[in-house]
């Protein structure tokens, strides 16, 4: 029998940047020939989404405007174009709603990259409500065994830490060093990269972070508030240079010392988003030392299936605070003073 599907739902609103943010009923949409309804029962909260709150970056949101992109829920409605969901099926709400698939980028695989890519909780209403819409094209599909509560992260912060680390080109044995390790995406990065073989170093403030990041398999861990010198303790403790380095952090400062304490041949990766930062590299030094630097946005669809597939086999826990959809604002007051250990995620539905 057909889920029953109210009119109107309860979601977290805001209509202009920094402007109130309101628990709201507003009405369920109703998906496209193309598109799944969701019941979203968990969301986790990015910082991206405190970013577009703030909207501090170089893209305006659509206003007003439901955040979230970590929402993991159940299929209660389908347009009829949709082949790949059935009415029940578990299903998730990621930062790429929709791409076109027909352009250079998605043909290649960089659905991410596409011009014409839809956002959730940016572009369009994302999962900081009860229920929401997603392409069925690109929803994620969630194995029943899931812990919905305990997937949601891997919506967004599990994949994009598990691209991240492909990206790095390390190998099985090699250091990766995280910085913002004890944060939302770098707490499930210090796992998949144990999971994949490599020696992850954790690089983040605080006694609790610290405690976290060592639980979760972080072989050495550099609390940049008490550090007199963070580059020689990386230098030191890998005996000549991290082989990756993936920069999660959402502030600046950080970036350009990766760059002094990556291997030589090895592979900054940047994925934290801080607004108005540049990283740089001395020239000389980078062609002598051969250095890249890349840049990592998300996954396709491919990386999203084996980024659940590693959460689905155990391999990676999600260390997870569950709070009310209402009580976001006092999250992003928390995430903003980088209280947060891990992630917080919001119950959007019973
Ligand atoms: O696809 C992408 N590229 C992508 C996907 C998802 C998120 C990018 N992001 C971006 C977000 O927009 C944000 O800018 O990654 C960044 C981190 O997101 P998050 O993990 O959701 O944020 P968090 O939970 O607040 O963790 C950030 C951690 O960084 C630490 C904090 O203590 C916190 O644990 N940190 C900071 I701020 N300064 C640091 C420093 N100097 C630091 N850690 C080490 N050194
Ligand atoms: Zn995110």
């Amino acid at each position: 029998m057909a889920p029953s599907i109210p009119k109107t739902q309860m979601a977290m609103v805001f209509d202009k940047p920094n402007g109130p943010l309101e628990y709201r009923e507003i009405p369920v949409p109703t998906p496209g020939p193309d598109e799944i309804l969701i019941n979203v029962k968990y969301s986790g909260v990015c910082h991206t989404d405190l970013h577009a709150w703030h909207g501090d970056w170089p893209l305006d949101t659509k206003l007003p405007l439901v955040g979230g992109h970590e929402g993991a829920g159940v299929v209660v409605a389908a347009g009829n174009q949709v082949t790949n969901f059935q009415i029940g099926d578990y299903a998730g709400i990621k930062w790429l709603n929709g791409s076109c698939l027909s352009c250079e980028f998605c043909k290649r695989g960089g659905e991410p990259n596409c011009a014409g890519a839809l956002l959730s909780g940016y572009t369009v209403d994302g999962s900081f409500q009860q229920y929401a819409i997603a392409k069925a094209i690109h929803a994620a599909p969630i194995p029943k065994s899931c812990d919905l509560a305990q997937v949601a992260p891997i919506l967004c912060a599990g994949i994009t830490v598990y691209k991240a680390l492909k990206t790095s080109e390390a190998r099985p044995g090699e250091f990766v060093t995280i910085v913002g390790a004890g944060g939302g995406l770098g707490s499930l990065a210090v796992q998949y990269a144990k999971a994949m073989g490599l020696r992850p170093i954790g690089i983040d403030g605080g006694d609790e972070k610290a405690a976290l990041v060592k639980k979760l398999g972080g072989e050495y861990f550099v609390d940049f508030t008490k550090s007199k010198d963070v580059v020689q303790e990386v230098l030191d403790y890998t005996e000549g240079g991290s082989h990756a380095v993936l920069n999660l952090s959402a502030s600046s400062g950080p970036l350009n010392a990766s760059v002094k304490y990556v291997r030589p041949m090895g592979t900054v990766v940047v994925v934290g988003l801080p607004p108005d930062a540049q990283i740089s590299s001395d020239v000389f030094t980078h062609v002598i030392r051969s250095v890249s630097i890349k840049g990592s946005y998300v996954g396709n669809r491919a990386d999203t299936d084996e980024a659940i597939d590693f959460f689905a086999r155990g391999l990676v826990q999600v260390p997870i605070q569950v709070r009310e959809l209402k009580d976001l604002a006092a999250v992003y007051e928390a995430m903003e003073q980088g209280k947060i250990a891990g992630r917080v995620v919001l119950k959007c539905s019973d």
